[in-house]
């Protein structure tokens, strides 16, 4: 028999000489992770337990740590048992003997040890479960890479409604006992299974999971669930799922919350779960790192096709090749029966900040060879960066590629992402092309009536994903599409937005309190099965417009509004509904889809509301610039870099004022000044708006602007 028992109690925990006693799931960065500054405790800190004699009832006892972020130095009485690099892998080892269990974690900077660089907190921490898993003295392999030592591979013919299930052990017995649908077979190591009309494990629309169980003559066993499915990638076409066209549409998602930091219950995955189920999506990306087992369970049980991948990210380190290919080794095992997992992403990335040399090249080859030798069932992914040169050697490695871009956001203008997967598929009409990040940060609390990037407004945020939404449903042959991020989270090093500590690309907020309505729009466009109508702009209440925008979401294909009981206008379309209405003073708002109903209230003010602008310098660059005639025979900052560079006399002045501002931006800028997609990218962005994102105050604009107004084109 095995027993597993949770030792989640009974912690001591110290760090700097401090002791509290504590419970797991526990990070020392819950707080301070999330607070902004860049300054949250990194360094070595011990948890301490004893492990009674009562606790090691088997022949062999193994102790099991979920997570500790990111290296581990596990101690019996001060008598090291072992060594793990990688905070989100679980691993194992064997305990002798009772005694005084410490674990040392560490989350100290390291040169070998991904991840060191990236826009996320690396809360230090035992934050998943620990267990001790007691076994007979013949039993599955337990300690090899956290493996739960049964694999099984179902090939499914979809002619035949067939599947070929292959159930593979790891055990140091003599033979086994396999059972899979009905059937048990006595076999060495591993036995082949025929399921005939077959059940698929077929997406949101029914998971289905079969359960594989093999039994030792001691008594141990163990179980899996398993889903019987087909995953093909076609360039033009884009993902199928079991034969059919399955356009995966869905979000990423990082393991952390506020207040609560990595140390996450099952309940938090639940409700996460809940949402990604909410909006409709039938894809997640679980970046950037190894998520908890029980998450990948939940995306088996409720359908939704996983992206899986390595913190290997934005930096090449020299001495990290080995935990690369140990973290991707640790994943695959671990993760393998899983029928959720479509692929195994490489990096993300990790061009950001490393040359595409042979050193990073042959790291991906390695990693590369390592999934396809530990996985011939699946393909390997990469998320690139949009520097990155779409002839890069590199992108000949993963299996299918796919890009982050944030045009319209960051830099350029939302157009260019269109223009970007044109010209990629155009050029490699046979490779498989997906869209692994977008997004645009907003805080609930911004709002305007012109939204413009950079405003952090839900309205920017709004008309961002908008225009992402129809770019994507043009291009039917991108294999997946994942917004950045589902949940706003911690990235203790940015400040920005009004708020400390946090990346604010959520669709939902870090507490998962609040649904920004760019929530709602993909929830139109995705959520087939329960009726809704979101009404824009409820935060957005004090209002100096004339005539206002009121914007309804829905799933329903006809959307009546209400001013004051008053019918304004009925309209069909899909997934977004535009209304204007006069202002006068305070207005009930109601917006009706069938029997669903949404309502607000808004009211005319007199001047702005400045509690609703973030950036109140760029606001008054924008309204001054509205104002203003502008003479278009001459060049002014509406002209885009690239048409002005071009002119004998206004191609100087710009590049003289570019080459300044590069001279105090430093390294920074010499590789904007080195890469071609970024100067191409730049090229096609007006001046203004350039301005603009290079924090250009009012007067330097006006000057600028002034001076090209005086030259004729
Ligand atoms: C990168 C990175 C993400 C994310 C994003 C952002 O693309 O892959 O981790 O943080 O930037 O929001 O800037």
């Amino acid at each position: 028999m095995r027993k597993t028992m949770l030792i989640n109690d009974g912690w001591r925990f110290t760090k700097e000489g401090q002791t509290q006693a504590v419970t797991l799931p526990h990070t020392w960065n819950a707080l301070d992770g999330q607070d902004g500054g860049n300054d949250y405790y990194r360094g070595v800190c011990r948890y301490e337990r004893e492990i009674r004699p009562e606790e090691l009832s088997g022949e062999v006892n193994v102790l099991e740590i979920d997570g500790a972020n990111h290296t581990a130095r596990v101690y019996l009485d001060d008598a090291l048992l072992t060594t793990h690099e990688g905070g989100y892998s679980a691993f194992r080892v064997e305990i002798p003997r009772p005694g005084t269990l410490a674990v040392e974690v560490d989350n100290r900077d390291s040169d070998r040890v991904y991840p060191q660089k990236a826009d996320f907190t690396f809360y230090g921490g035992l934050y998943r479960d620990v267990k001790l898993i007691s076994v007979p003295r013949e039993h599955f392999e337990l300690l090899k890479d956290g493996t739960p030592g049964i694999q099984v591979t179902p090939l499914v013919d979809l002619e035949k409604k067939q599947a070929t299930v292959t159930v593979r052990t790891w055990h140091n017995g003599e033979t086994v006992d396999i059972t899979v649908h009905g059937e048990t077979k006595t076999v060495q190591r591993e036995a082949v299974f025929t399921i005939e009309n077959v059940h698929l494990w077929d997406g949101t629309n029914d998971p289905y999971l079969y359960t594989a169980t093999a039994q030792l003559p001691s008594g141990d066993a163990v179980s899996v669930r398993f889903g019987c499915r087909v995953f093909e990638f076609d360039p033009q076409k884009g993902f199928r799922l079991n034969g059919r066209s399955y356009p995966l549409r869905g979000v990423s998602r990082h393991q952390d919350k506020k207040g609560k930091g990595n140390a996450l219950l099952y309940a938090d995955h639940a409700a996460d779960m809940d949402i990604i189920r909410e909006i409709g999506a039938n894809t997640v990306r679980l970046a950037h790192y190894q998520h908890a087992q029980a998450f990948y369970d939940l995306c088996d049980e409720n359908g939704i096709v996983v992206w899986a991948e390595i913190p290997y990210i934005t930096l090449h380190m020299p001495n990290g090749r080995g935990n690369t290919l140990s973290q991707m080794q640790e994943l695959i095992t671990q993760c393998y029966n899983h029928p959720s997992i479509a692929v195994w992403g490489l990096s993300n990335e990790i061009t950001a900040a490393s040359a595409v040399n042979e050193a990073l090249l042959e790291n991906h080859r390695a990693l590369n060879d390592l999934c396809h030798r530990l996985d011939p069932t699946r393909k390997t992914t990469m998320a690139n960066v949009f520097m990155l040169e779409i002839d890069s050697p590199i992108l000949q490695i993963p299996d299918v590629n796919s890009y982050n871009l944030y045009y319209g956001w960051y830099l350029g203008e939302l157009e260019q992402t269109d223009e970007f997967f044109d010209e990629y598929h155009a050029k490699y009409p046979d490779r498989v092309i997906g869209f692994s990040e977008y997004g645009a940060d907003a805080n609930p609390a911004f709002h305007s009536a012109h939204p413009e990037k950079g405003e952090y407004s839900e309205e920017y945020q709004c008309l961002y994903h908008e225009h992402m939404l129809r770019m994507i449903e043009a291009r039917p042959y991108l294999w997946a599409t994942h917004v950045w991020n589902l949940f706003d989270f911690a990235a203790d090093g940015r400040d920005e937005g009004g708020k400390h500590g946090e990346n604010q690309k959520g669709l939902v907020t870090f507490d998962r309190q609040t649904r920004k309505d760019a929530f709602y729009l993909y929830k139109a466009a995705w959520n087939r099965t329960e009726p809704f109508v979101h009404l824009c702009g409820s935060r957005y209440v004090n209002r100096c417009e004339e005539e206002t925008e009121i914007k309804v979401y829905s799933n329903r294909s006809e959307v009546s509004l209400y001013a004051d009981g008053v019918l304004i206008g009925t309209q069909s379309g899909t997934a977004v509904f535009r209304f204007r209405l006069p202002l006068t003073g305070e207005h009930q708002i109601e917006a009706r889809a069938g029997a669903c109903r949404d309502t607000m209230v808004i009211r005319r003010v007199a001047a702005p509301d400045e509690s609703y602008i973030f950036n109140k310098a760029a606001a008054s660059v924008t309204n001054w610039f509205d104002a203003e005639e502008i003479d278009p025979a001459c060049f002014s900052i509406l002209d885009t870099l690239g048409e002005i560079r071009q002119h004998p006399q206004a191609g100087p002045i710009v590049e003289a004022m570019m080459a300044k501002g590069a001279s105090e931006r430093g390294d920074v800028a010499d590789a904007v000044k080195d890469n071609p997609v970024l100067q191409r990218m730049m090229g096609r962005m007006t001046m203004v708006s350039l301005l603009k994102q290079s924090g250009a105050d009012e007067q330097s604009i006006q000057r600028l602007n002034r001076i090209l107004q005086g030259i004729r084109k």
